[in-house]
């Protein structure tokens, strides 16, 4: 049996189901990029709202790159499981909230007529840190990109997420509607600050006029998501099968704990989001820094390094206690850099990430965390070293993390063995290493003159120095024994 509008009542008692009429949801937002994170994390949001009557917000839910998530949707009526892991057990919650399914380039128009419907409000976005076609240093538009370079020439057929976004805004422009909010839930740095500026840019390229609009309409509030959300297994989708008693072909797998910060700025309306656990603020940027530069750098170095040292996932690097250790590290060189509104505790706020690292439940696996890290390193790492160096502070701990990717980058681990390196710049990474060497002395400052990563922090002779030097206790020691005794 599949899971479906009409098994839902043959559910077990223990699997938490949509408390709603889903006949009576209507879409109210457009989610591009519907990955296993929009689905275990905004979509629960939204959920909760529809089961408290807002159901006129309900979600269609585009792929920009395939039909798997379609495929596996359509015959559930879109009905999904999110399984919630800890190591107290599990928990299984069928999500109502996603109502249809696009695939952006099986029929590009119907989801632009979804985007310029005047029901939609909202078009949110998890569509990954390289599917804005920015450079990461800067949070530019990289106007030569390939998809942007297409989309220019072929506006009503376009590839990235930025050509979507801006047909449909110059289609509610042409019939006298308001735009729709763009809401980025993505790890990017002033997520909602880069997406308007990308999106005013590019339609500038396309005509100055939209451009003006955009900028004088548009808005894009900033958000901190954060929720820890592997990608999903067959076994896991064993699991789920044995819990529900049916099949489900999509289910994701998740953590308890779900947070998401918003800056309360919508230019056609929101639901009650504040009813929903979200929290509405007028500036998310503290937060952000937060999450990015204790969560998510930690998450890297541990990625990193963890692979190189042949763990296989962050829980079982972080069973390793020098790898704990690590993490720590990181995060307590990062939390000086931060200014924080009254009342914060992170040190408190660090030790939860690390128990939130060791579930045993989640099999997050290092390479996932691995890849795109030419998109990633800045605003987890980088950013962190630039200001400690402006507070004359060493950044050997960073300095590691940061020689991790680059000995990871260059696609063959200790043992020799070849490393699937996933990154949009991958080849030219490996060029530059295939040409350095493995030697550090050459290696370290080569990538570092990777501006579109590392910008003028790769020129400063301290960084430069301490990258070196930790590239060269990598490949003296190897990961392993490169930690901090
Ligand atoms: P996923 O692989 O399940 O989904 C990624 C989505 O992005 C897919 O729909 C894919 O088609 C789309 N995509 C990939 N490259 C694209 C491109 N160049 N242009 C347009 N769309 C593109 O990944 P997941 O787990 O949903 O994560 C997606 C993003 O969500 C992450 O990159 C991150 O920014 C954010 N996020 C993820 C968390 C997690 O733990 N998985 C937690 C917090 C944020
Ligand atoms: C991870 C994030 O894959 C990665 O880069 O660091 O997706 C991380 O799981 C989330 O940001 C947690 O909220």
């Amino acid at each position: 049996m599949r899971l479906s509008n009409a098994s839902l009542d043959l559910l077990p008692d223990s699997v938490r189901r949509p408390d709603y009429d889903r006949a009576r949801v209507t879409p109210g937002i457009v989610h591009l990029g519907i990955g296993a994170f929009h689905r275990a994390h905004q979509a629960v949001a939204i959920d909760d709202l529809l089961a408290r009557g807002a159901t006129d917000w309900g979600i269609v839910g585009a792929s920009l790159r395939s039909s798997d998530t379609q495929d596996a949707l359509a015959p559930q009526d879109c009905l999904y499981t999110v399984a919630t892991r800890s190591g107290a057990g599990a928990e299984h919650r069928v999500v109502g909230a996603v109502v249809a399914t696009e695939v952006a380039r099986a029929n590009p128009a119907r989801l632009i007529a979804r985007m310029a419907d005047p029901a939609t409000r909202i078009v949110s976005l998890t569509i990954t840190e390289k599917g804005y076609c920015h450079t990461p240093q800067t949070g530019e538009l990289d106007e030569g990109h390939p998809d942007i370079v297409h989309d220019l020439k072929n506006p009503d057929a376009p590839r990235s997420a930025a050509g979507f976004i801006v047909a449909a805004l110059s289609r509610r422009k042409v019939l006298g509607l308001a735009p729709f909010t763009v809401l980025s839930c993505d790890n990017l740095p002033a997520n909602g600050v880069t997406v308007g500026r990308i999106l005013q840019r590019f339609a500038d390229l396309r005509s100055p006029e939209l451009g003006q609009w955009i900028a004088d309409e548009l808005a894009s509030p900033s958000t901190m998501v954060d929720r820890i959300v592997p990608e999903t297994t067959d076994a896991d989708r064993a699991a789920v099968a044995a819990a529900l008693g049916m099949v489900d072909a999509w289910p994701v797998v998740t953590e308890p704990f779900t947070q998401w910060i918003v800056e309360d700025r919508f230019a056609a309306g929101r639901p009650d989001f504040a009813a929903a656990g979200v929290q509405l603020v007028s500036d998310v940027t503290p937060f952000e820094h937060m999450k990015l530069r204790l969560l998510n750098a930690s998450h890297s170095a541990l990625a990193y390094l963890g692979y190189l040292a042949g763990h296989e996932t962050i829980a079982a690097t972080m069973a390793d206690h020098r790898f704990a250790a690590f993490a720590a590290q990181v995060m307590d060189e990062a939390a000086v850099t931060l200014t924080m509104p009254q009342g914060t505790d992170l040190a408190t706020y660090s030790q939860s990430l690390l128990q939130r690292f060791s579930n045993p439940a989640l099999h997050h696996r290092t390479w996932q965390i691995a890849m795109d890290g030419s998109q990633k390193l800045p605003q987890r790492l980088l950013g962190t070293m630039r200001d400690r160096l402006a507070l004359n502070l060493p950044i050997d701990t960073h300095a590691l993390a940061v020689a991790g990717w680059m000995r990871y980058i260059t696609g063959t681990d200790e043992q020799g063995r070849k490393i699937d390196v996933r990154d949009p710049i991958a080849a030219e990474l490996a060029a530059i290493a295939r040409a350095a060497g493995p030697v550090a002395d050459r290696l370290a400052p080569a990538l570092l003159n990777v501006s579109a990563v590392f910008g003028t922090l790769g020129t400063d002779p301290r960084m430069r120095k301490a990258v070196t030097a930790a590239l060269a206790r990598l490949y003296q020691l190897g990961a392993d024994q490169a930690l901090p005794k």
